[in-house]
């Protein structure tokens, strides 16, 4: 396994890249420089030896300590989302969960969806529609990154101060639910209980489940413009039933137009994933 170390010398911080071998006889690992890369501030991708370039581990260190360099995070960024789309649209769970890893050792969670998975799954979508991509594969890549989602959601658990309960779903007709999933999991690593109950809920069945759960808010994510009234009839509904209950809206479906009514909060694109949490703390 290769890996860059950072040294700090009089405040300056130098990488180096290190060769770590296990050692059977003395039953440890040995560590072995291969390359002093220079000054941390100034190395870039053409520095790493082209054998461990596209190490995922070595790219993403790279990404969280040259900050300073905006165009080759850029560069790493979009290696990463070439990598995670081979290994979707291969139907690879293994390579999706070693990205996501080797990203989230040195980034955020909000990160790597919003910079990495997103765009890579919009990717998939355009080529689909373009015909460039099989309904079959769009499907794989699809149940794959639900998959991740799943398992980031159980790493995340939190057992830290409650945050409060959150619902989430989608309304009636949308079959969209990975943004709902995405919610649900970065909410659930930051304290909150989520109750997800994506895709479709008829309105009828969302109120019961309220009286019952009795969350401190419900989120609703739409993807389809088509969709949007199917959400306005089912927020009106649920928001009749439970007058106090703070509701939130958003999803793709309001990237382009945001002029919608709503008998809630309609949370837009200028807000990130980060932003959420405390949006809907401050009701
Ligand atoms: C996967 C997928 C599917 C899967 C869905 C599986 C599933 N269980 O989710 C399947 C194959 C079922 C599917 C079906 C269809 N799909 Co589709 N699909 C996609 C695809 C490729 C990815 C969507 C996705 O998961 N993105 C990743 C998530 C994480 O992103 P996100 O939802 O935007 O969520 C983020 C933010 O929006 C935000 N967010 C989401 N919700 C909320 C809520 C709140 C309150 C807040 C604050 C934030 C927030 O947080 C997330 C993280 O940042 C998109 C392409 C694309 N551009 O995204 C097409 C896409 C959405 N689909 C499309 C279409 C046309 C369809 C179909 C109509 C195709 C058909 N003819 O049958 C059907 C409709 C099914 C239905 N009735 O809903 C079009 C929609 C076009 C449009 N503008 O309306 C797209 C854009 C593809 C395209 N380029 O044409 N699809």
């Amino acid at each position: 396994m290769v890996y860059l170390r950072k040294k700090k010398v009089k405040g300056v911080d130098y990488l180096y890249l290190v060769k770590s071998t296990w050692d059977k006889q003395k039953k440890t690992s040995r560590q072995e420089t291969i390359k002093y890369l220079g000054q941390s501030s100034s190395v870039t991708r053409d520095d790493i030896p082209a054998e461990f370039r596209d190490d995922a581990k070595i790219n993403s260190f790279l990404l969280q300590n040259t900050p300073k360099d905006r165009q080759m995070r850029e560069q790493l960024i979009e290696q990463l989302r070439n990598k995670l789309f081979s290994a979707l649209t291969e139907g690879s769970l293994k390579d999706t969960m070693d990205i996501y890893s080797a990203f989230i050792s040195d980034n955020a969670l909000d990160q790597f969806y919003e910079r990495i998975m997103t765009p890579v799954m919009a990717e998939i979508g355009y080529l689909w529609s373009e015909g460039k991509l099989s309904i079959a594969t769009e499907h794989v890549a699809s149940n794959i990154a639900h998959s991740l989602v799943k398992v980031i959601a159980d790493e995340n658990r939190k057992s830290k101060k409650l945050q409060g309960k959150i619902v989430l779903t989608t309304p009636v007709g949308e079959d969209h639910n990975l943004g709902c999933n995405v919610l649900d999991s970065f909410l659930v690593s930051k304290g909150f209980i989520t109750f997800n109950l994506s895709p479709s809920t008829p309105a009828e069945s969302l109120i019961e489940f309220i009286k019952t759960a009795k969350p401190d808010a419900l989120v609703v994510s739409i993807t389809l413009e088509d969709s949007i009234k199917s959400g306005q009839r089912m927020v009106k509904k649920v928001h009749e039933a439970h007058k106090r209950l703070p509701i939130f809206i958003g999803g793709q479906a309001f990237s382009e137009k945001t002029n919608f009514k709503f008998d809630g909060e309609l949370v837009t694109y200028l807000h990130t994933l980060e932003q959420i949490p405390r949006i809907i703390k401050k009701k």
